[in-house]
C-alpha cells in the first residue's frame, strides 16, 4: 500500500504534482532542476496533436509564441518531445484565476474591471498583431501572477484542444459555449481576432455584472441566445460601460468593434497606459522544429527515479492536518487543490466510507486498490468535477488518506470536501488541534529524550 514514490524528470525538468487536467492536456508543475525556477508543464498527446491539420499552423503559432515577452501573456519558454508526448513549459503563475476573485467577492468596481480589461487588450492586441489567436478565451485561461496582474494562458495553443474534421475548418470539441462568438458556433469557419473580442466583450461583462451574458440550461435555447446577441445589462452599469459592451456583443463579426476602435473608446481609454516591455530577440526556436519533426535523435529524456522507501511516520503525519477547511486556502498557492488526513480505520472501511459519501453527492466511483476516482457526472463551472484519492498505511494500524482535484473547477472541490468531511467525521482520527497537541508531546519527548526529529517534523513543530 505504502508504494515508494517515483520521482520523474523530463530532460533538465523534476515533475511534480498535477495541477489541473483538460481533455486535451495535464497540466504539472515542475522545476527547473538547474536554475531550480517552478514552471508549469503542459503536457500533450503526441499523436492527437500531429494527426490532424492544423500540425503547421500550431507549429507556426508555438514558435512565435516562444518569442512573445509580453507581461499580460505567460511565456512559453521551451517545447519538448518524447516518442509519444510533447511538453510545453510555461511560466509557473502564482497568483490563481481572475474568476476566484469574482466568485468569492462578486462583480467589480469599474476602475478594477477596466484595469483588468486593459490588460487583456493589451496581450489580444499584442498576439494579434503577430498573427497569433486565442480562439478559447475563457475564465480558467485568466490567470493572475504574485502581484496582481493578468497573464493570459494558452495563446496559440487552443487550436490543440480544437479539431479540424474532413470538411476542414476549426471544430470546438468540448467545454462551456458561453463565451464563443456566434459565427464559431455556426460553425461555418471564422476569423480568430473577431472571434477573440467577443469573448473579450464577455469577459468584460462577465467583471462588471458579476454573472453570464448568455446563459442557460438548455444548450439550444444558449445557442439562440448567443446567435441574437440577447443580453441585458444591470442597471449599475455605467452608461458607457454598456454602450462598450454592445459594441462588442455584435453578433456580425463584419461589424463587431476592432481593436484600434477600443483603444479609442471613452470607457476603455480612462487610465489607460499603454504597455512597457523589451521583446526577447535572440531566441531559438530548433526546439519547436525538433518536436514537429518528430526524429528520434530529438526527443528529451524521460526518467522514472525510484524514491527510496515511502516517507516516514513523522513525515507523512506532518502532511496531514485533518479536516479543518482553514486547510484550503494556502497563502503561497492560492486555493489548495488537495488535502489530507489519517485515520486509523482499515483501508477497507475508509474507502468504503468515501464511497457511501461521494454516491449521494452525484459522484461515479472507480477503485483501483487503494486509489479511487470520484467523478461528478453533472458539469460545473469547468467542466466535471473529478477527485482522486489514495491512501497510504503509515504503521499497520495508521493510514494517510489524500484527496485530490483531479478536473475541474476549484471552488467546488472544496465545496465537495466540506460534504466529504461532513461524512466522514467518524473516520478521521486526528483534528488540527488535536494534531498540535500531537506535535506538542512529541516535541517534549524529544527534548527530554535527547532524539533528533526527522527534519520535516522540526519544522512542523517550530511552525506552531
Ligand atoms: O484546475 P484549475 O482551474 O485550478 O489555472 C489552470 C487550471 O487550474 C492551471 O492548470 C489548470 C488546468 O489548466 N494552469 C494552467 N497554466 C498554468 C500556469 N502557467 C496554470 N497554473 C499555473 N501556471
Amino acid at each position: 500500500m505504502s508504494q515508494p514514490k517515483i520521482k520523474r524528470r523530463v530532460g533538465k525538468y523534476e515533475v511534480g504534482r498535477t495541477i489541473g487536467e483538460g481533455t486535451f492536456a495535464k497540466v504539472k508543475f515542475a522545476r527547473n532542476s538547474e536554475t531550480g525556477e517552478p514552471v508549469a508543464l503542459k503536457i500533450l498527446d503526441k499523436e492527437k496533436v500531429l494527426k490532424h491539420k492544423m500540425a503547421e499552423q500550431i507549429k507556426r503559432e508555438i514558435a512565435t509564441m516562444k518569442l512573445i515577452k509580453h507581461p499580460n501573456v505567460v511565456r512559453l519558454y521551451e517545447v519538448m518531445g518524447s516518442k509519444t508526448k510533447i511538453f510545453i513549459v510555461l511560466e509557473f503563475v502564482t497568483g490563481g484565476e481572475l474568476f476566484d476573485k469574482i466568485v468569492k467577492h462578486g462583480r467589480m468596481r469599474e476602475e478594477e474591471a477596466r484595469r483588468y480589461f486593459h490588460q487583456l487588450i493589451n496581450a489580444v492586441d499584442y498576439c494579434h498583431s503577430r498573427g497569433v489567436y486565442h480562439r478559447d478565451l475563457k475564465p480558467e485561461n485568466l490567470l493572475l501572477d504574485a502581484y496582481g496582474n493578468l497573464k493570459v494562458s494558452d495563446f496559440g495553443l487552443s487550436a490543440l484542444s480544437q479539431q479540424v474534421r474532413d470538411d476542414g475548418l476549426l471544430h470546438t470539441t468540448c467545454g462551456t459555449p458561453n463565451y464563443v462568438a456566434p459565427e464559431v458556433l455556426n460553425d461555418r469557419g471564422y476569423d480568430g481576432a473577431t472571434a477573440d473580442l467577443w469573448s473579450c466583450g464577455v469577459i468584460l461583462f462577465v467583471l462588471l455584472a458579476g454573472y453570464l451574458p448568455f446563459d442557460d440550461p438548455n444548450l439550444m435555447t444558449l445557442y439562440k441566445k448567443i446567435s441574437a446577441a440577447e443580453f441585458t445589462c444591470p442597471p449599475w452599469l455605467s452608461f458607457s460601460a454598456m454602450k462598450l459592451i454592445t459594441r462588442i456583443l455584435d453578433p456580425n463579426p463584419m461589424t463587431r468593434i476592432t481593436i484600434p476602435e477600443i483603444l479609442e473608446d471613452e470607457w476603455f481609454k480612462k487610465d489607460y497606459k499603454p504597455p512597457v516591455f523589451e521583446e526577447k530577440e535572440d531566441t531559438n526556436l530548433d526546439d519547436v522544429e525538433a518536436v514537429f519533426k518528430d526524429s528520434e535523435e530529438h526527443h528529451v529524456m524521460e526518467k522514472r527515479e525510484e524514491q527510496p522507501a515511502a516517507m516516514n511516520a513523522f513525515e507523512l503525519i506532518s502532511m496531514s492536518k485533518g479536516l479543518n477547511l482553514g486547510n484550503l486556502f494556502d497563502a503561497e498557492q492560492g486555493f489548495k487543490r488537495e488535502t489530507r488526513f489519517t485515520s486509523k480505520c482499515p483501508a477497507n472501511e475508509i474507502i468504503h466510507k468515501i464511497e457511501e459519501a461521494a454516491k449521494p453527492l452525484g459522484f461515479d466511483v472507480h477503485k483501483k486498490n487503494y486509489k479511487m476516482r470520484l467523478e461528478n457526472s453533472k458539469a460545473g463551472r469547468k467542466g466535471n468535477l473529478n477527485v482522486a484519492t489514495e491512501i497510504f498505511q503509515v504503521a499497520p494500524s495508521l493510514h494517510m488518506v489524500e484527496v485530490r482535484k483531479a478536473k475541474g473547477d476549484t471552488l467546488e472541490f472544496h465545496k465537495f470536501y466540506k460534504n466529504l468531511s461532513t461524512c466522514l467525521e467518524d473516520v478521521v482520527w486526528k483534528t488540527e488541534e488535536d494534531m498540535q497537541e500531537c506535535w506538542k508531546a512529541w516535541t517534549i519527548l524529544m527534548e527530554c529524550t535527547g532524539l533528533v526529529y526527522p527534519s520535516k517534523m522540526s519544522i512542523v513543530i517550530n511552525g506552531y
